[in-house]
């Protein structure tokens, strides 16, 4: 199985597919599946724009309206995590993972899938420790404080990973594990991006949860997106452990390493995304704990049997089968005759692929119930350390595309 793997995506969707099959052409090969490490942008129209942390300057439409309206459809089964430039309103509607776009599979906030017998699991988001401990509370309309702090990777999600046992093949993060720049060239990368040094110096560069995952999970191959560069290493887990290939691509742009194609043994195709029963487990056993608030999110026996779940999970899908529910448009999308939307924002939608999954599991719908501690989206925040600013400056992707902007 040939699979694709693409840094930041960007909304670029119509690049990337080209240049796949410009690929196929030139080596003669067939693309099985591409995989993008987030910043994938999933706008369908201005409204989601307005929930994307973008600054103004970058606050496209780019493509991927095209592939939701039916106007284009993807070559390629995709699958994508979120990163910190996501249409976070649209991905909140699926956050258990969903078809944003026909052939086009978000992973979910954590989420686990097969593609054939090859096993995928993802991370969404960017790590900042000031919010990892809270609940999901963050809904549309965000404000100034939440449009970021809705794609900060939660203890929560993390925690489901944790207890993936089945080996998996293939790991998404957005943001790098921490650490992982002593596993690789890290001379020539300081060499390349000056403004890594101190952080690579420091051991600050990069995930912790993610670096925790990475030695839980050990798969075989890890990639990441977020730093806008091209960084190869090899993790070797223990003395005779197994070992993990990482990389970390670039964005989508003329001239950049943003892909990468890796031939993986598999069975033969045609493949297509299936439900992972050992994940859809894990998601039954934690939902009657998913934190929905601020408060800090702690749980006293972090390993949970999963074992009664994986039964009955396993009686449900035999009996419907392990495709996911099919798309469904949830939103009107961008015309370009008519580019300003007359409707506003009203608040998160249910999304009928989440409904049919939550009948499937036989679990409440959760996503947008309020905040039992009141409305707390409008408040800015008093913990400490959590200001605006912060995120401005670790942002290195957004220092990367103003030096961009003069290219
Ligand atoms: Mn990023």
């Amino acid at each position: 199985m040939k699979i694709a793997v693409e840094g930041c995506m960007h909304g670029e969707l119509d690049i990337v597919y080209d240049t796949l099959r410009r690929l196929e052409e030139a080596e003669g090969i067939k693309i099985d599946l591409l995989l993008c490490c987030g910043d994938f942008q999933a706008v369908r129209n201005t409204d989601d724009l307005r929930c994307v942390n973008v600054p103004l300057k970058y606050r496209n439409m780019n493509s991927f309206w095209k592939y939701y309206s039916g106007q284009a459809v993807a070559p390629y089964p995709t699958i994508f995590i979120g990163g910190n430039h996501e249409a976070s309103n649209y991905l909140w509607e699926l956050y258990y993972g969903g078809w944003a776009a026909p052939n086009i599979y978000f992973l979910g906030f954590a989420g686990v899938v097969k593609f054939g017998n090859i096993r995928i699991g993802g991370l969404s988001g960017i790590h900042k420790q000031h919010n990892y401990h809270s609940g999901h509370y963050e809904r549309p309309p965000y404000n100034e404080q939440t449009i970021r702090s809705v794609y900060h990777v939660r203890h929560y999600d993390v925690l489901k990973l944790m207890h993936v046992k089945e080996p998996l093949d293939i790991f998404l993060s957005h943001d790098w594990p921490l650490g992982i720049t002593e596993y690789g060239n890290w001379q020539e990368l300081i060499r390349a991006k000056n403004h890594f040094e101190a952080e690579v110096n420091n051991r600050t560069l990069g995930s912790k949860p993610a670096a925790e995952l990475l030695n839980k999970l050990k798969p075989p191959y890890w990639f990441s997106a977020h730093l806008h560069c091209r960084f190869p290493a090899i993790i070797q887990h223990g003395e005779n452990g197994p070992t993990t290939k990482f990389l970390a691509l670039d964005k989508c742009f003329r001239g950049r390493n943003f892909l990468q194609v890796i031939d993986i043994p598999s069975n033969p195709g045609p493949y297509e995304i299936h439900y992972d029963e050992e994940w859809l487990a894990i998601t039954r056993r934690f939902n009657s704990v998913f934190p929905l608030t601020r408060r800090r999110f702690t749980m006293r026996d972090e390993q949970l049997d999963t074992q009664d779940d994986r039964q009955w999970v396993r009686s449900k899908l035999n009996a419907r089968g392990f495709k996911p529910f099919d798309f469904v448009q949830t939103a009107p999308s961008f015309n370009p005759s008519n580019p300003v939307s007359n409707s506003s924002i009203t608040g998160s939608c249910r999304n009928p692929q989440t409904e049919s999954f939550l009948q499937l599991l036989e679990l409440p719908y959760l996503l947008d119930s309020s905040n039992s501690e009141g409305d707390e989206r409008n408040e800015s925040s008093s913990q400490p350390g959590n200001t605006l600013g912060d995120e401005d400056i670790e942002l290195p992707d957004e220092d990367e595309d103003a030096a961009d902007d003069d290219e």
